[in-house]
């Protein structure tokens, strides 16, 4: 492993160089370029990359580095099939890194395992699909199976699987978002009504300041350094609010402007950056409230004020409540919690009062901590006193992970769907869906690991790697009678095996989709709420591989006969699931027609139209405290509990792992590290350099523990470390959850380091 600081901008001809190392390494140079050309283009795919949204602007080439690795990791010509899987046990392949796994190539033809030899063998479609319905059939109750999807599925595949599980009978349906922006949906619906961002990609363009909680989009969304970027250069303020100093946040070169990549040149992005604790936003953005609620009431003496009263007075309700608890709220555990002082903090609340147009926007960082409802309601707060929702240049905008993952939940992707989504799909298909609730990701993995759940099947995704508590995943998995995975690319999943597993290879995003003899395309929703067509361009003939929609008309006509839709015939022309997708959920009247329409359509947002759907019928101020306690900071006045974030490296897609080189951090060639300030590795006794065991602390009596961990001298604040995903995973707990949401903690795990050697001795 190497270390070096990277001295360059984001962007620029690092990511130029990286971009066409990737096309290399793919083996597939001159198709690869020609799908870049179309990656977000009208007629060609949506970005398999983040759900970061585009403008409709033609003859714009919009890619980016990262995307560009998604596109060629997919579009690789490299392919397993029989022969790989005839050489390589499912013991083998568990012990090879995730790396390895993806690295062989596109599943090619279905397989099922053979527990006898201990390898997956070919099967065929049809009787994969009726060993799953036998499976199925036999359960005594339908809650006994979960299924799963992560956020690749597209509208169509994502609407047909909710209605096969629910005909089926059970709201069993655990998805990526549990572990991701579950916190976000939840949150924003309390406070305004729909849980999405309020914003549209046309509003960076008019934002006055623009706050980033949490969030690296130099890797994760790098289409919206642009945004960032042009925001800056025009006068905006960005304010970063992030423990680590993320290069993308800082400054940027657009590899797509020929004048910076040319002259070398970069953009500022961000006009301020704070450093919190872990968790600390929360307590961040109350200060900046009391200091503004001081300014207000200042203002108020002299006949003005500070707050927009005219909106609170229509719009909200609350004010009081929320008011006190403000004041209630001391500036000593406001400085403790947030780890910046009030100086900071009052900086913070210039640049917000100072701004006629703000936006707030955020990722992980705050949806991966026990109090992180509360928190993003606290946002919601702050933007409601100033009547920052609704306006040109100003919202909330929570930034989406997976290309889909917000169209998937608009399609009923969801363990709790609402009572008029299953009275609409009662009406359309004349049955009555179940009522219960079904599992999210935790309760799933409780499920399946107490044997009460015995079917698994997932519509994409990687379980046993994106959730926490790996061991115990892995035995829960491997407890069921049956496992299946509808997926692209091997994964752990596929070697964690129940007694029966069947993998079924499916086409991908940038994949051409012909059925019945037509080309189809499918559709997606951004962050921004626009639905928009995608079309794959690359044709596969040599592999046994069936589209999403038909995997799961195939898995539903052989378990549930024509019941309620005949499956086989719905998918000879995804026009007709559309036509389904009309006919039953809000916004999507005339669904093909409305495809035609350059960039697709906007699906619209009630609260940014000031319809607020919550019990009271106005946006909520939500008085919640601080939380008591934030991560492991009690418990860390001797320096030995250390509280951990797991993030992404440059080089991944979530547990996708396209190489080693975490580029603008400045590690290379090793994943299995710790990021860790120089006086706390010192105070440990220990160097840079030196291999350490963690252990997590957690209430229960389960040991949690990686080992060979290398520690690498970072400029992280004091008492935080960092671990990358999904390597650090089985040092997070599963009982771990944030209020309401039930999402993993993932940035906030109260850490142990031991010596390598010996178990016993706690550094
Ligand atoms: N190339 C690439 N693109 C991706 C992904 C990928 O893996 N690779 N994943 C996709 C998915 S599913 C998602 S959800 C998004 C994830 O996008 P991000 O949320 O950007 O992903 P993380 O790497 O988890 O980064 C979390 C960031 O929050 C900071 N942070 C951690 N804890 C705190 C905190 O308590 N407060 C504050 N203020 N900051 C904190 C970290 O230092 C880090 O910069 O990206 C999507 N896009
Ligand atoms: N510790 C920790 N854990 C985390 C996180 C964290 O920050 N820290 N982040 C969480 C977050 S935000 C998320 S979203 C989850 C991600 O959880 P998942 O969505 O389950 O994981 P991915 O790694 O995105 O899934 C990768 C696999 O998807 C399959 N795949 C790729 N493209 C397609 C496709 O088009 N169709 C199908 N059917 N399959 C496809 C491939 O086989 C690939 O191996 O992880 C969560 N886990
Ligand atoms: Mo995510």
């Amino acid at each position: 492993m190497t270390t070096s600081k990277y001295q360059g901008a984001a962007g620029g001809w690092g990511a130029l160089k990286s971009t066409t190392k990737h096309l290399l390494k793919s083996q597939n140079v001159a198709k690869n370029i020609k799908s870049l050309l179309k990656t977000n283009q009208d007629h060609g795919f949506d970005c398999p990359g983040c759900a970061w949204g585009e403008k409709d602007e033609p003859g714009r080439f919009r890619f980016c580095e990262n995307g560009a690795k998604a596109v060629n990791w997919e579009a690789t010509k490299k392919s397993i099939g029989e022969a790989f899987f005839s050489e390589h046990s499912v013991s083998f392949l568990s012990r090879q890194s995730d790396y390895f796994l993806e690295y062989q190539g596109r599943l090619s033809q279905p397989m099922v395992y053979n527990p006898d030899t201990d390898h997956y063998e070919p099967i065929t479609w049809q009787n994969a699909f009726d060993l799953i319905a036998t499976e199925l059939k036999q359960l005594p109750s339908p809650h006994q199976a979960e299924f799963y999807t992560s956020g690749r599925a597209s509208n169509e595949a994502a609407f047909l699987y909710q209605l096969f599980v629910r005909a089926y009978g059970t709201n069993n349906l655990p998805d990526c978002s549990n572990m991701c922006h579950e916190a976000s949906g939840v949150a924003l619906k309390r406070s305004i009504g729909i849980g999405k961002g309020t914003v549209t990609i046309e509003d960076f363009e008019h934002a006055d300041a623009i706050f980033v909680f949490g969030q690296n989009p130099g890797t994760n969304h790098p289409r919206m350094l642009d945004a960032l970027s042009s925001a800056s250069r025009r006068g905006a303020n960005v304010v970063s609010i992030n423990p680590l100093k993320e290069r993308g946040l800082e400054r940027f070169t657009n590899p797509q402007s020929a004048k910076e990549m040319l002259t070398l040149s970069s953009t500022e992005i961000s006009s301020y950056y704070f450093r919190p604790n872990l968790g600390g936003d929360m307590a961040i953005v109350r200060g900046m409230v009391k200091v503004l609620l001081s300014r207000h009431q200042t203002a108020v003496q002299n006949g003005q004020s500070v707050f927009n009263l005219p909106f609170i007075e229509k719009h909200t309700q609350g004010l009081d409540d929320y008011l006190t608890t403000v004041e209630e709220t001391s500036w000593p555990l406001i400085e403790a919690q947030s780890g910046i002082n009030k100086q900071a903090i009052e900086k913070l609340a210039n640049v917000y009062q100072n701004a006629e147009r703000v936006i707030l926007t955020w990722a992980m960082g705050i949806t991966q901590h026990q109090h992180s409802v509360v928190m993003i309601q606290e946002l919601t707060n702050l933007q409601l006193l100033f009547g920052q929702l609704g306006k040109t240049g100003a919202g909330l905008c929570p930034v989406r992970g997976h290309s889909n993952v917000q169209g998937d939940r608009t399609m009923g992707i969801n363990e709790k769907p609402n009572a008029s989504f299953l009275q609409a799909i009662e009406k359309q298909f004349s049955f009555s869906p179940p009522q219960a609730h079904g599992h999210n990701t935790v309760q799933a993995i409780d499920a399946m690991l107490s044997g009460e759940s015995k079917v698994f099947i997932a519509l994409g995704g990687n379980f046993v790697s994106a959730t926490p508590d790996t061991p115990q995943t892995i035995k829960a998995l491997s407890n069921c009678n049956l496992t299946v995975s509808i997926a692209t690319k091997l994964n752990r999943t596929h070697v964690t095996p129940g007694k029966k597993s069947i993998i079924l290879p499916c086409l991908g995003r940038t994949d051409v989709d012909i059925q019945n003899g037509k080309p189809q395309a499918i559709t997606v929703e951004d962050s921004f709420s626009m639905v928009h067509a995608s079309k794959g361009v690359i044709e596969v003939k040599s592999r046994d591989l069936r589209s999403e929609p038909a995997i799961i008309a195939g898995i539903a006509q052989a378990t549930l006969g024509n019941f309620p839709i005949n499956w086989l015939d719905i998918i000879n022309n995804y026009d007709d699931i559309r036509n389904l997708i009309a006919a039953t959920i809000p916004g999507f009247e005339q669904f093909n027609q409305k495809l035609g329409q350059p960039g697709g359509f906007y699906l619209g947002n009630s609260a940014a139209s000031y319809i607020w759907k919550t019990d009271s019928a106005k946006a909520n101020f939500s008085a919640a405290k601080l939380p008591p306690q934030i991560s492991a900071l009690s418990s860390n006045k001797n320096q030995k509990v250390f509280t951990m974030q797991t993030l992404r490296s440059h080089d991944q897609y979530n547990t996708t792992i396209y190489g080693f080189e975490d580029r603008y951090r400045g590690i290379s060639g090793d994943r299995n590290v710790v990021l860790m300030n120089a006086k706390d590795i010192k105070t440990l006794g220990r160097k840079p350099g030196d291999k350490v065991d963690i252990i997590s602390l957690w209430h229960d009596s389960n040991t949690r523990k990686v080992s060979g961990f290398t520690l690498v001298d970072y400029d992280i604040p004091r008492g935080q470390v960092a671990c990358y995903f999904p390597e650090a995973n089985a040092l997070v707990p599963r009982a771990s959850v944030g209020v309401d949401s039930d999402t993993p903690t993932s940035k906030s795990i109260a850490v142990q380091f031991i010596d390598n050697s010996s178990v016993e001795k706690i550094i």
